[in-house]
């Protein structure tokens, strides 16, 4: 009798009857378990976020599938714990699964109100001032994109309609219409240059902690604009608090922190120029993460290779 493929499952917070039923659904041929502490049992592939590291200690799966498209605490755990956790096991991240068009939606609101100055208006508006305000030219006002991959691109498309000079900035070299691509640490500074608003869509890497410091925020012209929907790691938070003070970033959204709950006593909950969110940019979407996670444990059983495998020397 044919064996059958077993398959661990955790979330920390997710609905894990909705995720077993629906995976099991996809996978008929699948025994899909909730993995609680203790169950050393076998299993030939995981489903994970933030898992606890007993979880996947001494498991040499056939695929390790992270439930989201960050990939950066995983790394990190087999970074803490190289004698436990297996740097040979196949890693996959989920590529767009419904997180695309999220981010399109946060990124376009978030450059329309900035454009158009809905904020000053909202000001303006307690203070029952009457006022029409100039906007900048359209031509002027230039977006840049950190990170080119399956989310930068498709938020630079989405931006593509309002007419706004497109940039982009990535570790290799692109070639994407209407985007002026810049790629390596020597070209950051000529980026940066004369981006009006800078959309931040890397990866938690080694390379990328720390980038968004105060030199990175001198290199902008003043009164420019920082939407990080990426990782918190990015940013030095004292920096970017001191560029807000003096008026060298005229306003920030902020979806992630470098902690996270964001402490209650932490300055930028009360900055007048600051929007913040709870790391909810774009959230995994159950149905469409299954579909793609169910798809490539399929393609591996025979023999084929999914997308989304994780490059783990890149970090990414
Ligand atoms: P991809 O891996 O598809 O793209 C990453 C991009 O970053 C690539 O273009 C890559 O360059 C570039 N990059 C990586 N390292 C560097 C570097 N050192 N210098 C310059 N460019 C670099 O990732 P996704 O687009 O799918 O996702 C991006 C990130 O968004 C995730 O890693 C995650 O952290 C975050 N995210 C946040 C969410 C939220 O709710 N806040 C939800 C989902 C994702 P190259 O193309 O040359 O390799
Ligand atoms: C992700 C995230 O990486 O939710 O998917 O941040």
């Amino acid at each position: 009798m044919r064996k059958r493929m077993k398959i661990i499952w955790y979330h920390p917070s997710m609905d894990a009857q909705c995720w077993l039923t629906g995976v099991a659904r996809r996978l008929p041929d699948a025994e899909i378990r909730l993995w609680q502490p203790g169950d050393d049992a076998c299993a030939d592939y995981a489903i994970v976020r933030s898992p606890p590291v007993e979880m996947l200690a001494g498991r040499s799966l056939k695929g390790l599938f992270a439930m989201g498209a960050g990939v950066d605490e995983l790394l990190q755990q087999q970074r803490q714990h190289p004698d436990r956790l297996s740097d040979q096991v196949p890693l996959y991240r989920l590529e767009d699964t419904g997180m695309a068009q999220q981010m399109q939606e946060y990124a376009n609101w978030c450059v329309l109100g900035w454009y158009r100055r809905f904020a000053d208006y909202q000001r303006q508006q307690q203070a029952r001032c009457w006022q029409p305000l100039p906007l900048p030219a359209r031509d002027t006002f230039t977006i840049g994109v950190l990170g080119a991959g399956v989310l930068g691109r498709s938020v630079l498309e989405s931006l593509q309609q309002w007419g706004f000079p497109l940039r982009c900035w990535s570790r290799t070299p692109k070639t994407l219409p209407g985007v002026h691509a810049f790629h390596g640490d020597a070209a950051l500074h000529d980026f940066l240059a004369g981006c009006q608003v800078v959309i931040d869509l890397l990866p938690a890497t080694p390379e990328t902690t720390d980038l968004i410091n105060a030199d990175f925020l001198r290199a902008l012209p003043h009164g420019a604009h920082f939407l990080n929907l990426a990782r918190g790691a990015h940013v030095v938070e004292a920096d970017l608090l001191a560029a807000l003070n003096s008026g060298q970033l005229a306003a920030a959204a902020l979806d992630v922190f470098q902690q996270e709950p964001l402490p209650a006593d932490d300055a930028l909950w009360q900055h007048p120029h600051v929007t913040i969110t709870p790391h909810s940019a774009a959230i995994t979407l159950p149905e469409q993460a299954m579909d793609a996670i169910a798809s490539a444990i399929q393609q591996l059983e025979k023999g084929q290779q999914p997308p989304g495998r994780v490059d783990r020397q890149r970090g990414y």
